[in-house]
């Protein structure tokens, strides 16, 4: 059974495809979705009455809804994530790969009927605004209503795609399964995955098709899977023809007005779980020239860069909502996200209040009962007795952009903004110096490369290690990592013939702790003290020393107006221990000998001319 095809959808091969999935998982119903808020709210009300939502307080949070995942399946799953490019290669070592022949095969047995007593929806969505050159669109058919409401949130979805898609348009075909079909009596649970979950890019025919999961990276399958791992194999393509191709990055994209009156655009990479999102909303401290800092939003996540015809990097957040990390978000360390989630939001694993509220860590005093993500009773006596947090680490909200109080104007414009400077920083206690300056851009693809990050929440596994995570794209690229780098380098020699400047290029680290294990930097809204440095150095107007790898403000490089931090305490997070450096670099060793099909000579080089400069500087 079908509802009928509305006449807007004019696409013979889209309408052809949808009905090719429909023969496969047999759903008994096919929904297309148009986008509308009356849409919404009927999903929202039939998952109230299924159990996945849970309607909160029209007092506290108006038009709020709590879901609780299963405890299976609470973040992306990187081990069950397959690049499946023709030849291993062409995916790299640090993807997963299969035959594209093998895993339709898999998929093909996994899809049979996995559909069946749903309804499947068929979700058009576009990544980036309308039209927009930078922009491309999707069509993921799911059987999750869940997937339908929040890819209404971090999309532009809806019936308005089909104008674009017309009779003809290209389109990435999407397909996602939560992998529980209905039948012989099963009971439906209100959160279906199954224990087998595959997320599976075929970057020649940019298909996706991911089953087994409802979690957000897993199934929002225009946010990851798309606009990062297609979309920057899409990239890498086009420049195989001499062009130069352009960047599919996992950035915030954020604007500053500097009391100077220039108005600059940020792109900054970090892995997941690493502030991204508080960055893009951050408050500037008022000490800072008598509060004349602005910071406004483009993005908070992923950026798609492309050069315009007079060779500038102009930048597009391909998304059109915010989905974050919850816990540890509050009106100090994120404001600007707080104001965001007042109503609107699906919440995703938090805790319910007594009152239908929600509530996490780090979200201010605890209440004295609450229901836990499980929907246990918790309080903060069982917290203390038994280490149990009442929200998931990786509990998350999902809220349209348009509800941040600090948009940026021009967050919307189909041209993009053209980029400043980026910014690239991992999560380490230990090592790596709050913000160094690349000399060049060799020296600072260099240190994107090659940085490190301790692992969150976000991704299933052990979290805290040290791990390598290159761009912070190590689980996002969509390629071979070393052709990555190799695209990054080409770009940069590419534009630099047209002679364009080039964006600058900083490393941070907000991270580093004391012997105590806290956090030594204040970090949040006092990394617009880094942030102007960062511009001054643009502008050529502040200071810095020159060390093994860049250039590091010295203390008095930095101003420190109305906040109290030491030359000891940045000394503390600005040192460069010479035998840290030398294990470091072996771990970079490492790396690139993993990735050593393909590497680019220039960054062994750039690796060599580092290590004279320590050796040097450990011999002086
Ligand atoms: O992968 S998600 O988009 O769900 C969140 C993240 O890891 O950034
Ligand atoms: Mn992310």
């Amino acid at each position: 059974m079908q509802n009928a095809i509305p006449e807007y959808v004019k696409h013979q091969g889209l309408i052809q495809w949808v009905q090719t999935i429909a023969a496969k998982t047999k759903p008994d119903r096919i929904v297309w979705c148009d986008g509308s808020a009356e849409e919404s709210d009927r999903l929202c009300q039939e998952m109230v009455k299924a159990g996945t939502l849970k309607r909160l307080s029209a007092d506290k949070r108006p038009n709020s809804f709590l879901a609780w995942s299963d405890p299976s399946d609470v973040a992306r799953v990187e081990d069950r994530t397959f690049i499946c490019t023709d030849r291993q290669d062409d995916a790299g070592p640090t993807n997963n790969w299969m035959a594209p022949a093998e895993m339709r095969q898999t998929l093909d047995d996994l899809f049979e009927g996995c559909m069946q007593g749903r309804t499947m929806y068929v979700i058009p969505f576009s990544m980036g605004p309308l039209g927009s050159p930078i922009a491309h669109i999707g069509v993921e058919v799911s059987d999750s209503p869940y997937v339908v409401v929040n890819m209404r949130l971090m999309t532009r979805m809806g019936r308005a795609v089909y104008d674009v898609l017309g009779a003809s348009g290209e389109f990435v075909p999407c397909v996602h399964s939560v992998g529980m079909p209905l039948v012989g009596g099963t009971r439906d649970v209100s959160w279906p995955c199954n224990a087998t979950k595959y997320i599976v890019h075929f970057p020649k025919t940019r298909e996706i098709w991911s089953y087994g999961s409802g979690y957000g990276g897993n199934a929002l399958l225009g946010k990851k899977c798309f606009a990062l791992r297609i979309a920057s194999s899409m990239g890498r393509k086009e420049a195989e023809s001499g062009a130069a191709g352009w960047l599919a990055e996992h950035m915030l994209i954020l604007g500053v007005q500097a009391p100077w009156g220039r108005k600059y655009h940020v792109a900054a990479a970090f892995p997941s779980a690493c502030g991204k999102t508080n960055f893009a909303m951050l408050i500037p401290p008022q000490g800072l020239d008598q509060g004349g800092w602005r910071i406004t939003t483009i993005g908070d996540d992923i950026a798609w860069i492309k050069p315009d015809s007079e060779g500038r990097l102009r930048a597009i957040n391909p998304e059109n909502g915010y989905f974050g990390v919850a816990p540890g978000t509050n009106e100090k360390t994120n404001f600007n996200c707080m104001a965001s989630l007042k109503e609107n939001v699906i919440f995703t694993n938090v805790a319910l209040t007594d009152d239908g509220d929600v509530w996490w860590e780090g979200m201010g005093s605890p209440p004295a009962h609450c229901l836990d993500w499980q929907g246990r009773d918790w309080t903060p006596e069982i917290a203390k007795a038994e280490g149990r947090k009442a929200a998931h680490p990786n509990a998350r909200f999902t809220v349209s952009a348009a509800q941040n109080p600090v948009i940026d104007d021009e967050w919307d414009n189909p041209q993009g903004v053209v980029i400043d400077a980026f910014i690239f920083g991992g999560r380490r206690s230990t090592t790596v110096p709050l913000v160094t300056e690349a000399r060049n851009w060799e020296e600072g693809v260099y240190m994107a490369a090659t940085m490190g990050s301790e692992t969150t929440a976000a991704a299933a596994g052990q979290q805290g290690v040290v791990r390598r995570d290159p761009f912070a794209m190590l689980p996002f690229c969509g390629y071979n990592m070393a052709e990555y780098f190799s695209h990054w380098l080409e770009l940069g020699t590419k534009l630099g013939h047209r002679g364009v400047a080039l964006p600058k290029i900083f490393c941070v680290n907000w991270f580093r702790t004391d012997e105590q294990g806290r956090f030594v930097w204040p970090g949040f809204g006092e990394n617009a003290r880094v942030l102007k440095w960062m511009l001054q150095r643009i502008e050529g107007n502040a200071q810095g020393v020159e060390h093994v790898f860049g250039i590091t403000p010295r203390y008095e490089d930095i101003d420190w107006t109305g906040l109290a931090f030491s030359a000891d305490q940045f000394f503390h997070i600005t040192s460069i221990d010479g035998k840290s450096w030398q294990e470091e670099f072996a771990l970079h060793a490492e790396l690139f000998e993993k990735l050593r099909h393909g590497l680019p000579a220039a960054l062994l080089k750039t690796k060599s001319v580092f290590e004279s400069r320590l050796e040097q500087r450990l011999a002086a």
